[in-house]
Parts: C-alpha cells; sequence; structure tokens
C-alpha cells in the first residue's frame, strides 16, 4: 500500500511506551513499536500451536478445528500439552497479542495527540475474553470451563453452557446485554442514514448542515442528542452490551447455579405477597 500524501506529516517519533526510539518505525503502512514486534511474536507463536494442534489432531477441516481446554479434573494446574496443555498456551499467547495490540494503539494515539478512547474500547473486549477463559473458570475451580478455540466447537459450547442453566435467555444480565446490542445497531443505524443524508446529496444538490441534522431530530422526536452526543452514545451502547455480557456469563456458575428461568421467583417470594390469599404462598 503506497504511503498516502498526507501521512508523512503524522510520522512522528514519540509517544512510545517502551523501547524509546528503538523500534520507532514503519513496515509499508504499519507502525510497528515494541509492542508492534510483541504481536508478532504472540500471534505468530499462537497461531503455530494451533497448526501443531490441528496436525495431531483428526482434522484439517478449517469448519472443524478444535483446540481443546483441558478436563475439569485437571483443576487450575498445569495440563500435559496434549491433553489441554496447548489450548492453556494458545490463552497466554492469544492474551499476550491482545493486549500488545491495545497497547500499540496507546502509542499511536500518543503520537497523535489523541484521546486514548480506542484502546480502552478493545480493552473491554479482551476482558470479555478475559472473563470466558480466566476470570469464570478461576471462580469455577477449573481451566477445563473455559471455551475450546474452534469455529464450530465453540458454537456447542456457548449451547451447552446456555442449556445448562435451563433457558440462557432467562438470564437478566444476558437480556440487558442482547438489549443493548440491539440499541447498538440501532443508533448506528440511526446516524450512519442522518448523516449520509445530509453529507451526501444527490448531484447538484447543495451538502447539508448539522444544523439540519438537529432540526431533522427535534422534529422527529422532539430532542437532538448532537453531532458529538451521538458518538458518546455509541461508544456508551457497545461497551455496555459486551460489559453485561461479561457479567451474564460470569455469574452463571459462580453466583447462581440453577436455571434462570427459576431466578425470578425472587419476586413471587416478596414478604408483600406472603399473606395474600390464593397466592402462590398463601
Ligand atoms: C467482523 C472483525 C473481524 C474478525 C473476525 C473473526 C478468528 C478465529 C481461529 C479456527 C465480529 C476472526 C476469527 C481469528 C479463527 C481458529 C482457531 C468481528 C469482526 C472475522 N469468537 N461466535 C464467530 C471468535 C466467542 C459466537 C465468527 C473469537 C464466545 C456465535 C468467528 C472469539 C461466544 C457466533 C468468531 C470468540 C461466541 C460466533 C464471526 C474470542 C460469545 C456465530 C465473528 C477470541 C461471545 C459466528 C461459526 C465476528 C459464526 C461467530 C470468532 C468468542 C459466540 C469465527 C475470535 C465464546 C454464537 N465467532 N464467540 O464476525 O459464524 O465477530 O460462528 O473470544 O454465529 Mg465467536
Ligand atoms: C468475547 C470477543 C472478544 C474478541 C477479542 C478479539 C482476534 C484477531 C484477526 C481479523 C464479547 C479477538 C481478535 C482473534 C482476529 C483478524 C486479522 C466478545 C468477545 C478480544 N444470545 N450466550 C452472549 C444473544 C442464547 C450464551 C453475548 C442473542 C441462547 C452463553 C451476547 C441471542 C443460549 C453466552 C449474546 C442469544 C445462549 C452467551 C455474546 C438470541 C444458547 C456467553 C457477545 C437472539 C443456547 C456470551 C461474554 C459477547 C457472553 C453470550 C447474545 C441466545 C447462551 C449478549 C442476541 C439462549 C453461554 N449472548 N445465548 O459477549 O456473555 O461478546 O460472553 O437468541 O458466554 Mg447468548
Ligand atoms: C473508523 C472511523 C472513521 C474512519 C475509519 C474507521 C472506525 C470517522 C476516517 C475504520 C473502519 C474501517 C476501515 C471499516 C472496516 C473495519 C471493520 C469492519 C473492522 C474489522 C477489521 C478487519 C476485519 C481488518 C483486520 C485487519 C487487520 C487487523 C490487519 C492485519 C495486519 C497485520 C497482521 C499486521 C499488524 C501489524 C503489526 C503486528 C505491527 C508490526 C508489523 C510488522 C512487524 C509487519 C511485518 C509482519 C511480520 C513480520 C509478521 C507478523 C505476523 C503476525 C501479526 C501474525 C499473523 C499470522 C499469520 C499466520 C499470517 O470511525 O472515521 O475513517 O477508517
Amino acid at each position: 500500500m503506497a504511503l498516502l500524501s498526507f501521512e508523512k506529516k503524522y510520522r512522528v517519533r514519540g509517544g512510545t511506551l517502551v523501547g524509546g526510539d528503538l523500534c520507532d518505525f514503519w513496515v509499508g503502512p504499519f507502525y510497528v513499536g515494541f509492542w508492534g514486534l510483541s504481536v508478532a511474536f504472540f500471534a505468530l507463536l499462537g497461531t503455530i500451536l494451533i497448526f501443531y494442534g490441528a496436525a495431531i489432531g483428526d482434522t484439517w477441516n478449517p469448519w472443524l478445528i478444535s483446540i481443546e481446554p483441558p478436563e475439569l479434573e485437571v483443576g487450575l494446574g498445569f495440563a500435559p500439552l496434549k491433553e489441554g496443555g496447548l489450548w492453556q498456551l494458545i490463552t497466554i499467547c492469544a492474551h499476550g497479542a491482545f493486549i500488545s495490540w491495545a497497547l500499540r494503539e496507546v502509542e499511536i494515539s500518543r503520537k497523535l495527540g489523541m484521546g486514548l478512547h480506542v484502546p480502552v474500547a478493545f480493552a473491554v473486549a479482551i476482558l470479555a475474553y478475559t472473563t470466558l477463559v480466566v476470570i469464570r473458570p478461576v471462580l469455577m475451580g477449573a481451566w477445563g470451563h473455559g471455551f475450546p478455540y474452534g469455529i464450530w466447537s465453540h458454537l456447542d459450547w456457548v449451547n451447552n453452557v446456555g442449556y445448562a442453566y435451563g433457558n440462557f435467555h432467562y438470564n437478566p444480565a444476558h437480556m440487558i446485554a442482547v438489549s443493548l446490542f440491539f440499541t447498538t445497531t440501532l443508533a448506528l443505524a440511526l446516524h450512519g442514514s442522518l448523516i449520509l443524508s445530509a453529507a451526501n446529496p444527490e448531484k447538484g444538490n447543495e451538502m447539508r448542515s448539522p444544523d439540519h441534522e438537529d432540526t431533522f431530530f427535534r422534529d422527529f422526536i422532539g430532542y437532538s442528542i448532537g453531532p458529538l452526543g451521538i458518538h458518546r452514545l455509541g461508544l456508551l451502547l457497545a461497551l455496555n452490551a459486551v460489559i453485561w455480557s461479561a457479567i451474564c456469563i460470569v455469574i452463571s456458575g459462580t453466583v447462581w447455579f440453577d436455571a434462570w428461568s427459576e431466578w425470578w421467583f425472587w419476586y413471587v417470594d416478596l414478604p408483600m405477597w406472603v399473606d395474600i390469599e390464593g397466592g402462590v404462598n398463601g
């Protein structure tokens, strides 16, 4: 990819967290930095380990390749390479690569004098992954509670864990997370369509201003959140969707063990119904 004409102006020294000027360079379009080398190391090693796992497994079908976590009996110990140890090493490599990727974002943000919103947002995605493969397994006492690394097999894991708690749709934090995901796409569709309608008029027509965008929503629903506000809202919705996802899974098997439908009996069990005739408790 050729260097864009304006890019040179922004290829400035500094902003690095580690390594000073040593790794402060670009390869083609990519800024490298210490964390770029660290990404390359962990991503390459992790990928090699997945290929090794596939080679000693029974299929090369990319949909079916799966690196399984250790058996539950292993608890929180180290497992032999072929019995979950690979999964453990790959989990370490994945964390190494994801965290390095976030820190490379930090270095680029610092170079450009920008806020750290992008790395913070990615850190929330990493947190969800860590919740699934480290935090929840540690709380439950076995690495075997992590999900397997395979395209089909990780879907089976979601299915099985979902049904292990009856119907996962009854998990109240899952409901909040799902609603937040839906709201995020609604917000993006509203924002994308509004911007295109104002900024990309038919040939010959004049572009409309942010004032027009504001006015559209004031006319339409009586309120406009504004051009900066919609981006804040989008980020807030998206991060909360993932945070509530992490909450919905980390409470399953640690503080709640039954079917999730049972949880709703707190309502029936409220003291105010106790003496009601014909009621569940009456
Ligand atoms: C579009 C950005 C690009 C990223 C892509 C993913 C790999 C994996 C590795 C064979 C939006 C690249 C994929 C590097 C190849 C090996 C070993 C992001 C975009 C294109 N899932 N999931 C997918 C991951 C979990 C679930 C697809 C990763 C949880 C369901 C892809 C993780 C649960 C469905 C994938 C992860 C879960 C999927 C498309 C990590 C709950 C689908 C992803 C690291 C969160 C869908 C066959 C996508 C599908 C799908 C990757 C975790 C549920 C293979 C890397 C355990 C229900 N997941 N997933 O577009 O078609 O993301 O599956 O946590 O239906 Mg998954
Ligand atoms: C974990 C991904 C992190 C990714 C990272 C980056 C690379 C590099 C390289 C492309 C969190 C990886 C990068 C590898 C790639 C290149 C070059 C994101 C992660 C760090 N559910 N459910 C959720 C819905 C049901 C169940 C979350 C809907 C059933 C379980 C979300 C429905 C049962 C779990 C969600 C539905 C069930 C979930 C997922 C509908 C199954 C989880 C989003 C309409 C029978 C998971 C933290 C997420 C969770 C989760 C949505 C149905 C079970 C809210 C819409 C009833 C067991 N479900 N679900 O978390 O909370 O993303 O994970 O039916 O564990 Mg559910
Ligand atoms: C937004 C926006 C806005 C814009 C925007 C955007 C949000 C207001 C102004 C941005 C949005 C888009 C462009 C839209 C599309 C984006 C998506 C749908 C999101 C999903 C994105 C993808 C699926 C693309 C993913 C591609 C990636 C991550 C690039 C892959 C690159 C690499 C692997 C290189 C990474 C660089 C590193 C590691 C630094 C070091 C680099 C080197 C050392 C280079 C040499 C490499 C090696 C020697 C080996 C490296 C090996 C690795 C990494 C392992 C790989 C393993 C293999 C097996 C190959 O709001 O406006 O507009 O545009």
